[in-house]
């Protein structure tokens, strides 16, 4: 264990304790962290030779609990203060603006655990909602937030909607706008996204534009004129408004949505066939506007059929769009389920009866309750008697309401060997198992595909939970050969899930489409712990699309009864 993850216990501990008003141990506990972290010795160095007590600021009792994270990799001590209170308290206090105690006003008001549940609450204005806080302490964690990152960080996808959703409708609200449209990478879905493109078209640009640069979410404006505004919002997002004639609208559109590999490749395919292409239209040999109002005509007068957003990366679209062979791309309104939900029989923030409701808001016919099973290094999850509790909770909702059907299921934890830590005997008494990978991400290529692989051939397994481990600009996808484990999932008929938090995003596209070539299924997951994220699906199938994915490759577009009939074991017993 490295110094630093010893020194964030013991910081979280001091922040912990701070909250429960206990006098001077926190600044003990502080300042041991700080030595600790300060160490260039390696602790467990120290433990192993009795030689803690070197350290300075570290005294007998917080030294013998050195000793015990060394040795267990954990601290009984933390772990009970952090039963009261399970919030990331470390990654949230290295925030400006946040201590320890709006850090639990936040958990308590609003359920913020992460750093992304912050920036979350933060960005869709749910802050200044929370009584004592108010707009210019949401300011203030916006800005904190903006730092802790640097400023050159990409947005993520669901993130950039949101804000993308409170502009457009401000703008659309106006009447000042015709036409309006999201261009750029948030028009394809990419995961993550550099700047906001908007395009429109008015009768009044001047005003529109001023209109634009005078909302109330712009912090900054960078250029302001009648055909292109550039802004910052409180986030360090920036944004660019482009208003265009409408008789140009969908060249650019087609042009300001991108990819520029993609703008590349039709430029070239124009330039072949004696016309010219750019932001303002698609023109012939003599100059003559072919096309340039809408972008279907951009397409159709280059011989292409009209092509989705998602597929405009020069990935083979084109010559698909040319053959009429482009996929029918699953849409959001095809999917009728949910298969990765968490209830607070675990560590989501809302009971089993609330996140059905959810999932009725949203249109879903069915849900699968698979909350974590609990193994040692995780706060919450529920144990075998917990489990077989729930099934007959779920059991007894199924009775009692007609409307979402729930599904009893668990995300089993694939243990080292390739193993699930929860026993086949329960696992047979479950609708759904999701096997996901929370432990032991260093592996060798060869030793996580040999897992992974095992972990497909139990019958009992229906979905490998977020197949590659990453999250989004913070920790890479694990070594693995993911063709083997896309053929293996295949042949055995283990659906490979898209993860769709916003920071997993799991399966990315790429290997989305890899899977599918490889002629396995996926299974779309929203992973919610709280009622809001089924909203997640949104942007699951979004990257579903950008692997060129139909709804006959994804699980839950299927009705309940065909759904559980495509098991390994075969349909309801
Ligand atoms: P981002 O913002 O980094 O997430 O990615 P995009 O794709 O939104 O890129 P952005 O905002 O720089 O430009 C928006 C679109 O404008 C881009 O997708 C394609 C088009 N575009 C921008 N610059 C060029 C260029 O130099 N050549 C071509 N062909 N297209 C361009
Ligand atoms: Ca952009
Ligand atoms: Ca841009
Ligand atoms: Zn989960």
């Amino acid at each position: 264990m490295k110094n630093r993850e010893v020194a964030r216990i013991l910081y979280e501990v001091a922040s912990l304790l701070e909250l429960e008003d206990v006098p001077f141990k926190p600044r003990a506990y502080q300042r041991a962290a700080r030595s600790v972290e300060a160490c260039s010795t390696p602790v467990e160095e120290l433990a192993e030779g009795d030689r803690l007590r070197e350290l300075p600021d570290v005294g007998k009792a917080i030294g013998e609990k050195i000793q015990e994270i060394v040795r267990t990799g954990s601290l009984r001590y933390h772990q009970e203060l952090k039963a009261k209170l399970p919030v990331d308290l470390f990654e949230l206090t290295r925030v400006q603006g946040v201590g320890a105690k709006t850090a639990k006003q936040l958990y308590e008001a609003l359920g913020v655990r992460n750093l992304l549940d912050l920036e979350r609450a933060a960005k869709e204005g749910r802050i200044r909602e929370v009584p004592g806080m108010g707009a210019k302490t949401e300011r203030r964690i916006l800005k904190g937030l903006a730092e802790a990152r640097g400023t050159d960080r990409r947005e993520l996808l669901w993130y950039a909607m949101t804000a993308m959703e409170l502009l457009r409708r401000a703008l659309e609200d106006s009447g000042l706008f015709a036409q309006l449209s999201a261009a750029g990478s948030l028009r394809r879905g990419v995961e993550t996204v550099g700047d906001l493109d908007l395009l429109g078209v008015s009768e009044r640009p001047e005003k529109a534009s001023r209109f634009f640069a005078c909302l109330p979410e712009v912090e900054e404006v960078l250029m302001q004129g009648p055909k292109r505004t550039s802004v910052k919002l409180a986030g360090g997002l920036q944004v660019d408004l482009r208003i265009v004639p409408a008789s140009s609208y969908g060249a650019a559109l087609q042009y300001f949505t991108g990819s520029k590999a993609h703008n590349i490749r039709l430029r070239e395919r124009a330039g072949a066939r004696g016309m010219k292409l750019n932001e303002y239209a698609l023109t012939d040999a003599e100059d003559r506007v072919v096309a340039g109002k809408d972008e279907e005509g951009v397409y159709r007068e280059l011989g292409l059929l009209w092509i989705p957003p998602e597929l405009r990366e020069d990935q083979g679209e084109i010559q698909a769009a040319e053959r009429h062979e482009l996929p029918q791309l699953v849409e959001r309104s095809e999917i009728v389920g949910d298969l990765h939900v968490h209830t607070d029989w675990s560590d989501g923030t809302a009971d089993l009866e609330s996140m059905t409701e959810a999932a009725r808001v949203e249109g879903l016919a069915y849900i699968a309750v698979t909350d974590h099973f609990r193994f040692s290094t995780t706060v919450g999850g529920v144990n075998t008697d917990e489990l077989l509790r729930q099934v007959d909770a779920i059991g007894e909702l199924n009775e009692s309401s007609a409307g979402v059907r729930v599904l009893a299921g668990i995300e089993a934890n694939i243990q080292r060997n390739g193993d699930l830590d929860v026993p086949a005997r329960v696992l047979r008494r479950l609708d759904i198992v999701i096997a996901s990978v929370h432990s032991h991400f260093r592996l060798s290529s060869a030793e996580m595909t040999r897992r992974l692989e095992r972990v497909m051939d139990n019958e009992l397994v229906d979905v490998l939970g977020h197949p590659t481990g990453r999250l989004i600009g913070e920790r890479p996808p694990y070594d693995a050969d993911w063709d083997e484990v896309f053929y293996r999932a295949a042949k055995t008929g283990t659906a490979l899930e898209v993860n769709a938090n916003p920071q997993r995003l799991d399966l990315g596209a790429p290997l989305v489409r890899r899977a599918l070539e490889a002629g396995a299924r996926l299974m779309l997951g929203s992973d919610a712990h709280a009622t809001d994220h089924i909203r997640f699906l949104e942007i699951g199938v979004r990257t579903a699309r950008r692997g060129w994915a139909e709804a006959k490759h994804v699980l839950n577009t299927l009705p309940v009864d065909a759904l559980l009939a495509t098991r390994k074991r075969g349909g309801r017993e």
